[in-house]
């Protein structure tokens, strides 16, 4: 999914040109085909920032492009530049004079307000349309991981209803990421089947020495994850390792619980299982769990439902204000804490991606945010948002001018 593109803010040139001064300026000189820029940039614009300078106060001009402004019937933000220092203050009050509302005080300069500007002008666009950014024919990549002899080839073959891949009770039988194109009425999947993770050691310090290095690369180049873990066995540590690397490789994730029909007390199985998730991968909170048998086909139906619901979810894009509603509310009920005994200000949020959500908020001090606030942002948006399952990015951008400082 992708934003429509839509018509940029107007930046209404200054003082030098004026529409509604036609009497003035020429059509063909410089000032009068800056009117006629002013006047269909107006006129196209979802908003029009007016930028008053609060130093020199307000002028003659700027009452009268506020006056021909009112009249165009736009939405207008007003902004009232290089307000920084004292003698500034009595201009800004000035600025509310010219009718357009309370000004945004800022100093462009100095970097000052800019972050505030940014939720105004968040807070009065309207929300963006969206469109399909991918055609419905580009297969959707999945890799299909876990343990040796979890049961990986028998899903595949399962799914592809013929037995294209060697299976069989000897661990390490899949030595290689192979895959395969599966027709499916709801769009096609490209599937990939790897190779047993058997690593004991920790996944993320040992990444290289890994023998499975064709596995992780499928899993780096998958869009959704099928984590297939045998039901029989239980959740083991490097299930969730493995979680873990999907998690920090920003992929979608399905849990697969193979071999279910071989599971004695299926309650207790599930719970468990669900237990420890909910203890340990907490970054994926809301994971979609399929018990299934590939041997006899039970569950199998619910799989690629699960899949294409978690790659919806990791293609997610929310729209700028609803996001800023929100975080305004998180920020009232639970505000930032005091970090060396000052007050973290949080501005703005905004998404700057998908696949998977990547959001990143801005404010004074924010990259100080401690990690438990930022867990609270998370599961925040994760919850308001209904976002389960899903790797979601926060960035931190501390600067106070984003602009700038890139
Ligand atoms: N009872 C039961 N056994 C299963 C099921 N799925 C797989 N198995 C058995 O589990 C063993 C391993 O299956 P594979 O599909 O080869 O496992 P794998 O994960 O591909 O293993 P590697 O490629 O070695 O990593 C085989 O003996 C399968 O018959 C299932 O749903 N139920
Ligand atoms: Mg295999």
């Amino acid at each position: 999914m992708k934003r429509r593109p839509r018509a940029p803010a107007a930046r209404v040139p200054g003082r030098a040109a004026l529409p509604g001064d036609r009497e003035e300026a020429a059509p063909e000189s410089l000032a009068g085909r800056m009117h006629e820029g002013a006047r269909v940039a107006t006129a196209v614009a979802d908003l029009v920032v007016f930028v008053v300078d609060a130093r020199a106060g307000m002028t003659p001009a700027d009452r009268h492009f506020a006056q021909w402004l009112r009249r165009q019937g736009r939405p207008v933000l007003l902004v009232a530049n290089k307000a920084e220092g004292r003698s500034a203050r009595s201009s800004v009050l000035d600025a509310f004079e010219l009718g357009l509302g309370e000004p945004v005080v800022v100093s462009a300069e100095h970097g000052e307000g800019i972050s505030e500007l940014m939720a105004e002008i968040a807070d009065r666009l309207p929300e963006a349309e969206t469109v399909e950014e991918e055609d419905s024919d580009r297969p959707l990549k999945l890799a299909i991981v876990g343990r040796p002899n979890a049961g990986k080839s028998t899903l595949l073959n399962r799914l592809l209803g013929e037995e294209r891949m060697l299976t069989g009770p000897e661990p390490g039988l899949t030595r290689d990421a192979v895959a395969t194109l599966l027709a499916d009425p709801d769009g096609p999947i490209e599937l990939v089947d790897t190779a047993g993770l058997r690593r004991k050691a920790r996944i993320e310090a040992q990444l290289e020495k890994l023998s499975v290095g064709a596995a992780i690369g499928a899993l780096k180049l998958a869009e959704v994850v099928v984590l297939v873990v045998d039901a029989t066995e239980g959740l083991h540590d490097q299930d969730l390792q493995i979680g873990q690397l999907i998690e920090r490789e920003g992929r979608a994730c399905v849990l697969a619980l193979s071999k279910w029909d071989a599971v004695a007390d299926r309650q207790a199985t599930r719970r468990a299982i669900a237990d420890r998730l909910e203890m340990s991968l907490t970054q994926m909170r809301g994971i979609e769990v399929v018990t299934l048998s590939a041997l006899t086909g039970a569950g199998m139906q619910r799989l690629l439902p699960a899949v294409r619901r978690a790659h919806a979810v990791w293609n997610t894009r929310l729209p700028t204000a609803a996001v800023n509603r929100w975080f305004e509310q998180a920020l009232e009920r639970h505000p930032p804490p005091l970090v060396s005994g000052r007050r973290l200000k949080l501005r703005y949020v905004t998404q700057a991606k998908a696949r998977p959500p990547t959001f990143i908020a801005f404010g004074t001090r924010a990259e100080r945010l401690p990690e438990d606030y930022q867990r609270y942002l998370i599961n925040g948006l994760r919850e308001t948002f209904d976002l389960p399952g899903t790797p979601i990015r926060l960035q931190l951008r501390g600067t106070r001018n984003p602009y700038t400082d890139a």
